[in-house]
């Protein structure tokens, strides 16, 4: 007999706490992935809801004509076609704001990792080197008198330059509405910004208008002390001409937890010892997770019982 519950349609991996939070009202269908569907004509009318972590493609939409509601796994939600969303009337919702202090503690570390060189520091001391060959050399750059610029100052944005406040760095921004709500200077365009500061941290969401931004000119214009983190989206930074940037010394160094082509990095990158390296691990911790694993699972049940997401994207809006 089929189940008068809901189904939750569940392409690929999830955090389980989803799961277990979701198990005991809805039936959770789970497939390998969103591209490869074969289920049934009956088992994709079943399907309401979806809870996702990456991708799902129109081709899925398409496919679900009772879909309501799609739950994405994070805040940034590029992996879902909102487009074809919004067509079919389908919610989309993320997680915002529970992982704003996570991402950017992990930002300033990668920060200072890459000015300051901790993560050679470290391998140095592990391979008894400290003890065979004296100290480790002195890093060539530092933090100290640094003007930060940042490429998008949104939720995490706020808290990564709130951080930064203590370390006594000058801080600029670039987005496309002013803040009325920081003292922190200004700049119209991204290459303006690029020009005044010598630091540049990137936390922008991945669209049409952000690819590949960070070009050859702009990482030209941060100037040969220059420093790049991107903690956004690796589509926004320009990989091959930062490769070029970092070789030629047009930039001084860089620190990256995001990449175009994951879980690829460019093996270009790797042997520069001047580039802090992190496998997309910003809000990788259980707490946070497990924070956004309930958000997720909120979206879902208060979109059921109550006809409205929690916190819906502003594509999707709510009436
Ligand atoms: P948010 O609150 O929406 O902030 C986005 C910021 O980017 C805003 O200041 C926005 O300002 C600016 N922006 C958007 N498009 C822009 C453009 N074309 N040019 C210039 N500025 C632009 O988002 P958030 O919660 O801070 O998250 C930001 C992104 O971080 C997410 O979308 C996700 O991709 C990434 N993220 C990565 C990790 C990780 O694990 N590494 C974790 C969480 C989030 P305007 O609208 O005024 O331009
Ligand atoms: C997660 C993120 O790593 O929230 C985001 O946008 O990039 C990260 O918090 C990702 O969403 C889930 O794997």
């Amino acid at each position: 007999m089929p189940s008068s519950r809901t189904t939750i349609l569940v392409p690929g991996r999830l955090h389980p706490r989803v799961a277990e939070r979701l198990g005991d009202r809805f039936d959770l269908l789970t497939v390998a992935n969103a591209v490869d569907i074969t289920l049934s004509d009956e088992q994709l009318a079943s399907v309401q809801g979806a809870a996702v972590t990456g991708s799902f493609p129109a081709t899925l939409i398409e496919k679900l004509p009772n879909l309501k509601i799609i739950a994405n796994f994070g805040v940034g939600y590029d992996g879902v076609d909102v487009k074809a969303a919004v067509v079919r009337g389908v919610v989309v919702s993320n997680t915002p704001d529970v992982l704003n202090d996570e991402v950017a503690d992990t930002t300033i570390a990668l920060l200072l990792n890459t000015v300051r060189q901790f993560h050679q520091a470290e391998t140095y001391l592990r391979e008894g080197r400290w003890v065979k060959d004296g100290p480790f050399a002195l890093s060539p750059l530092s933090l100290r008198g640094r003007h930060v610029g940042f490429y998008g100052l949104g939720r995490i944005g706020m808290e990564i330059a709130k951080r930064l406040e203590p370390f006594k760095v000058k801080i600029s921004y670039f987005t496309r509405s002013q803040r009325s709500d920081v003292d922190y200077g200004y700049y119209p365009s991204l290459k303006a910004l690029a020009q005044a500061v010598d630091t540049l941290i990137c936390i922008v969401p991945k669209t049409p208008e952000t690819y590949k931004t960070v070009n050859a000119e702009i990482l030209a214009d941060l100037g040969a002390d220059g420093v790049l983190i991107n903690v956004g989206r690796g589509w926004t930074v320009d990989e091959e001409a930062l490769i070029a940037a970092l070789g030629e010394g047009v930039i001084a160094g860089a620190g990256l937890d995001v990449f175009q082509d994951e879980p690829q990095v460019p093996a270009g990158l790797l042997d520069f010892p001047n580039v802090s390296l992190l496998p997309h691990v910003a809000s990788a911790s259980v707490p946070t997770r497990n924070a956004m694993a309930d958000l997720v699972a909120d979206n879902l049940i208060s979109w059921f019982d109550t006809g409205k997401a929690v916190t819906p994207v502003p594509e999707t809006p709510q009436k």
